[in-house]
């Protein structure tokens, strides 16, 4: 599909939503088309929730999805989701306790089953995938369990013919204390345009000292949603400078340069698009790896951006561990603006 014929597609739409409020917007009887919850009640087939502890006053929180289609709901392997026939949405959870299955393994079996279900909805382009994986910095026999889900991850993108280097879509890898390794996933007709930040070497390009197979995503991605809107994905972005880790220990100046990154990201996906993205215009997921640094990095974000920013506002805070033991901060992000991505 063209970008000239995305405009008459039914627009995809996001809202970020109190957990109340999300409910509401079922209570009519017809689900959103899906939602990303954040400590929500795990019992809602159209909104799957993260397991991590919300650190931010609004409590639970969703990025509720709408679409104007009809929607239909379909399996595949161990990935559910819905489309409404321009886009779709889904989630997996595999209980490593019931599979008996290594990290490795589960990511690349989960993710050829992902690639499947983008397949069966006929939404083959991936626009975001959010990583949840349980005890993600403890060991799995000799390896971190983050460099095994890397394996894993990036052997399914190669079977499945998927671009695993440049052209890897925006993601996000968290950990979490316990439960499911969770994935979520969003797709359309129009593959996205991937942005790289210029301060940082491409994930897919890091040594193998981060492990034997690097990680599979690119820094953002821009994508048309029809109606003549633009979303930028920005993904988990943290205190990297080239490959490397930087102002270890220290999780004020790790949110200062989380937030020269995003800014750069933000800059690189401006200069491909007449849509503008604004740092203080974001929605917002800000991770930590200890409770108590929240109300710090919370104060860098004010001090940097004003209290009243909409990135400062409607962030989401979530207790979690990071990709990487020396990160105390990761910040990942969504926005939506009227324009269009230049070829
Ligand atoms: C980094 O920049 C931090 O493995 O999907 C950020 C975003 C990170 C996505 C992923 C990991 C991932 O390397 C970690």
């Amino acid at each position: 599909m063209s970008a000239r014929e995305l405009l008459k597609v039914p627009p995809l739409r996001v809202e970020r939503l109190t957990l109340p409020q999300g409910l509401a917007m079922a209570a009519g009887g017809r689900s959103p088309f899906g939602g990303l919850g954040y400590g929500t009640p795990d019992n809602l087939a159209w909104m799957p929730t993260v397991n991590a502890q919300v650190l931010s006053e609004g409590g639970p929180m969703a990025d509720v999805w709408q679409a104007s289609g009809e929607i239909r709901s379909g399996t595949t392997g161990v990935a559910r989701w819905r489309t409404d026939g321009h886009w779709v949405l889904g989630a997996i959870d595999l209980d490593e306790a019931v599979e008996q299955q290594g990290v490795a393994r589960l990511a690349e079996r989960a993710y050829a089953d992902l690639f499947r279900a983008l397949a069966d909805s006929g939404c083959p382009h991936l626009l975001r995938i959010w990583n949840y994986l349980p005890q993600i910095n403890g060991d799995g026999g000799g390896l971190e369990r983050y460099r095994q889900f890397n394996m894993g991850r990036q052997q399914a993108f190669l079977d499945a013919g998927q671009a695993a280097f440049d052209g890897a879509p925006a993601a996000c890898a968290l950990g979490i204390r316990q439960g499911s390794l969770c994935i979520r996933f969003l797709a359309g007709q129009v593959a996205p345009l991937p942005i790289e930040n210029p301060r940082q070497v491409s994930a897919y390009r890091y040594p193998d000292t981060y492990g034997p197979r690097s990680p599979t995503f690119s820094r953002a991605a821009l994508a048309e949603l029809g109606g003549g809107d633009v979303a930028l994905f920005i993904s988990g972005t943290a205190s990297i400078i080239g490959h490397e880790t930087v102002h270890l220990g220290d999780v004020r100046a790790q949110t200062a340069e989380t937030l020269r990154n995003l800014t750069a990201v933000i800059d690189a996906a401006n200069a491909r698009t007449s849509a503008r993205f604004d740092l203080p215009k974001l929605e917002a997921v800000v991770y930590v790896r200890h409770v108590a640094d929240a109300p710090v990095v919370r104060q860098v974000l004010v001090d940097a951006l004003g209290a009243d920013a909409p990135t400062v506002r409607q962030a989401v805070y979530l207790e979690a561990d990071i990709c990487r033991q020396d990160l105390l901060v990761e910040i990942e992000a969504h926005a939506v603006a009227p324009g269009a991505i230049r070829a």
